[in-house]
């Protein structure tokens, strides 16, 4: 039987680069793109899914014949603490409806994408193993440590085959994140090429994990085809990328433009990163199936400027109109 894709929250960071990835390996028809607004300029199919009300999704893994969701609709740690208990109501309510219906229309697999805000300050925070104890401080974590739950409830009571990551801060210079605590990393990239100062919301040595938006895209694809035997862990998997603080990163900015400037002024997201992890163990992934990050800082330093260079050359200063 072919797949087909349903992709939802296409329009955001990940989704929108893990979208295009998707139709390379299925065929454009047979990925359907779907968010709360349709995404200007976007080449192939295209579906409004508020994922909130679960006809919508009925309708149209109906109509495509949909064989597996990825569900990447979420409100991040930031912005859902100005707003917590309409956050825990959406990132849950999605997730639901996403699992019901799946449960329902026995989809073939599913993708639901965990955090590192998982874990809390009862984790160690060096290397932080998968099997830590998840106390998370901010409401997007709890909805992803309760998510992970419920997505192993959902295989081991109805058998659906749903795959999970805790996706460290993702950096990539074909979108824009929106509302999370280590978006710093990627603006601070935008800022660099545009010759501007940067004021970074976290302390200077703040170290978080991060991985670059390529490794990211790959560990999710070899998650998803890996033999169903292979996964053992069905609640959600750590992956490693590279750990910096805001210190290191503009230190490896200033090789490539000696005159950058940062200037350190950390509020309410200063609280936030001091509970997660500094450096996250992903024994794991690599054992079950295969995991291995191939970008550092320093590659992934140089690929970041040099795209987003080109893409300032060519008059995308438009911050919305670089993604993809
Ligand atoms: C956030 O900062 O909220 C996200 C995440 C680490 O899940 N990027």
């Amino acid at each position: 039987m072919k797949t087909v894709v349903l992709v939802i929250g296409a329009n955001g960071q990940l989704g929108s680069v893990l979208t295009e990835s998707l139709k390379q390996k299925f065929g454009e028809n047979n990925v359907i793109a779907s968010d709360l607004k349709h995404r200007e300029g976007y080449k192939g199919i295209f579906e409004i899914i508020d994922a909130t009300d679960i006809n919508g999704i009925h309708e149209v893994v109906d109509t495509y014949h949909v064989t597996q969701i990825y569900h990447l609709a979420a409100i991040l740690s930031a912005r859902g603490e100005e707003m917590p208990l309409q956050t825990w109501d959406i990132n849950m309510k999605t997730l639901f409806n996403v699992l019901e219906v799946s449960r329902q229309k026995n989809i073939d697999k599913v993708f639901f994408p965990s955090s590192i805000a998982v874990f809390g300050e009862g984790a160690i925070l060096d290397h932080t193993p998968n099997d830590a104890y998840l106390d998370p401080a901010t409401v997007y974590g709890i909805s992803k440590a309760a998510g992970e739950n419920w997505a192993q409830y959902y295989f081991l009571r109805y058998g659906l085959d749903v795959r999970s990551i805790r996706y460290p801060g993702v950096i990539g210079y074909q979108s824009l994140p929106g509302g999370g605590t280590t978006d710093y990393a990627v603006d601070i990239y935008h800022k660099a090429v545009r010759q501007e100062d940067f004021s970074c919301f976290l302390d200077k040595n703040t170290t978080l994990p991060m991985i670059f938006m390529d490794d990211a895209i790959r560990a999710t694809l070899e998650l998803m085809d890996a033999p169903k035997e292979n996964i053992t862990l069905r609640t959600s998997y750590n992956i490693a990328g590279v750990s910096f603080s805001p210190a290191e990163i503009a230190a490896e900015i200033r090789k490539l433009y000696p005159d950058f400037k940062i200037a350190y002024h950390p509020d309410f997201r200063q609280e936030i990163a001091s509970r997660w992890p500094k450096s996250i163990d992903d024994t794991m992934a690599t054992k079950d199936w295969g995991w291995k990050p191939e970008f550092d800082l320093e590659s992934m330093t140089t690929i970041m400027i040099q795209k987003l260079k080109e893409k300032y050359k060519t008059g995308s200063r438009n911050l919305e109109s670089l993604v993809l």
